[in-house]
């Protein structure tokens, strides 16, 4: 645990060093006076044998490094119960890039996040010992060695008992945590919530990117086919049946068509009698949801689910054995008003200057921290009031 007098002295001895500076002339007026730190409640001085964010009562949410939910950071998964994750890649997408910002623009939209669910009076902070336990230390110039880095780092994760809380990256990220998941749990049910079925065999001549993933995991027989369902699935297709793959691997498939207009409420009773009390993986892609309410992701298709319907899905995964979630495709540069692109024929200033303005908007990956905490409202073991 790090105490505010700690982190004062390292960056004081920082700020001296580096200029060549002493104790006594270590800008006493730049550097914030211990007082002022110090009434600074820490992140685990809550008294609460867990983790408990600070609250936005007494710690202004723009303080502070940000955490995902302003967790405590830890560099491993010892003694957690769950963890929120980063897996900076983009490296398997086919279209617009950008999710390798997915995990930290997520992190920086956490800071609205309270310690209670008050839909559903879910405790979380009371339940379960949770804290941001970094990024994946990935290879941007090789994604199959960035998938094995991936598998080596959840083995090590899941060997401690914590369930994994991942934030995306692209959807190539599936494969090699499911083969982690797989390995501890053998096959899993899968709640698989994407536009699209993410099921090809080979693109452009590779098998390893992110719209083969789960094709991947049914040969490598990581999944429980008959306890696997994807929802939100609509596009244009490379033939008039593109889920038939799908469908005759065991798979249910709910269409984006069948969920139009409707509560997805009574889907999910028949989702959690289909998983039965098995081990069950769920993995969110964010293109999932209507472009119109996340915009910023790589692949968006119109139609689709709104973000009502994406919690009532994850809110109905209450009672499930879940063993891990996902979050994934939140690309901030193209989560916009898309007035940046505009200025982009005026002025080569201007594009900086509204890339930067436009592009802090984040109200996709603010979404993806809010169904990231839906999804720890519903891990197993959680104290609803
Ligand atoms: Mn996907």
């Amino acid at each position: 645990m790090f105490s505010c007098f700690r982190n004062l002295r390292v960056t004081r001895s920082v700020i001296s060093s580096s200029y060549g500076g002493t104790k006594a002339d270590c800008f006493p007026l730049r550097t914030p006076q211990p007082s002022a730190l110090c009434r600074t409640p820490h992140r685990t001085c809550s008294g609460s044998r867990f983790n408990v964010p600070p609250s936005a009562e007494f710690v202004a949410r723009v303080s502070g490094i940000p955490t995902m939910a302003k967790l405590p950071y830890q560099e491993t998964a010892d003694g957690l119960d769950a963890a929120f994750i980063g897996v900076p890649i983009d490296t398997g997408t086919s279209n617009r890039p950008g999710a390798r910002f997915g995990p930290r623009q997520i992190r920086v939209e956490s800071a609205m996040l309270r310690a209670y669910n008050s839909g559903t009076r879910a405790a979380p902070y009371e339940s379960l010992m949770v804290a941001d336990i970094g990024d994946i230390n990935v290879n941007l110039y090789d994604l199959k060695d960035t998938c094995k880095r991936i598998r080596e780092a959840y083995r090590q994760i899941l060997a401690t008992g914590c369930i994994p809380l991942t934030m995306g990256g692209d959807h190539t990220i599936a494969y090699p945590i499911l083969q982690a998941v797989a390995e501890k749990h053998g096959p899993v049910g899968l709640v698989h919530v994407d536009a699209h079925a993410d099921t090809s065999d080979v693109i452009l001549g590779e098998r390893i990117g992110h719209g083969t993933p789960f094709r991947r995991c049914v040969e490598e027989g990581l999944l429980d086919c008959k306890r696997v369902v994807q929802i939100g699935l609509r596009g244009p297709g490379y033939s008039p049946d593109s889920y038939s793959w799908s469908r005759e691997q065991g798979f249910r498939v709910v269409q984006a068509e069948e969920c139009w207009f409707k509560s997805l409420t009574p889907l999910m009773a028949e989702v959690r009698a289909q998983m039965g009390s098995g081990p069950v993986y769920l993995s969110f892609d964010i293109d999932a949801l209507d472009p119109g309410f996340a915009p910023g992701t790589g692949t968006p298709e119109i139609a689709g689910l709104t973000p009502i319907q994406g919690v009532e899905i994850i809110r109905g995964c209450r009672g499930l054995n879940l063993v891990g979630c996902d979050l994934v495709e939140v690309s901030p540069p193209y989560d916009t008003t898309g007035i940046h692109l505009l200025k982009y024929f005026f002025s080569y200033s201007l594009i900086i200057i509204h890339t930067f303005i436009f592009s802090s908007t984040g109200t996709t990956a603010l979404t993806g921290a809010n169904l990231l905490f839906e999804m720890l409202c519903v891990l197993p073991k959680i104290k609803y009031y």
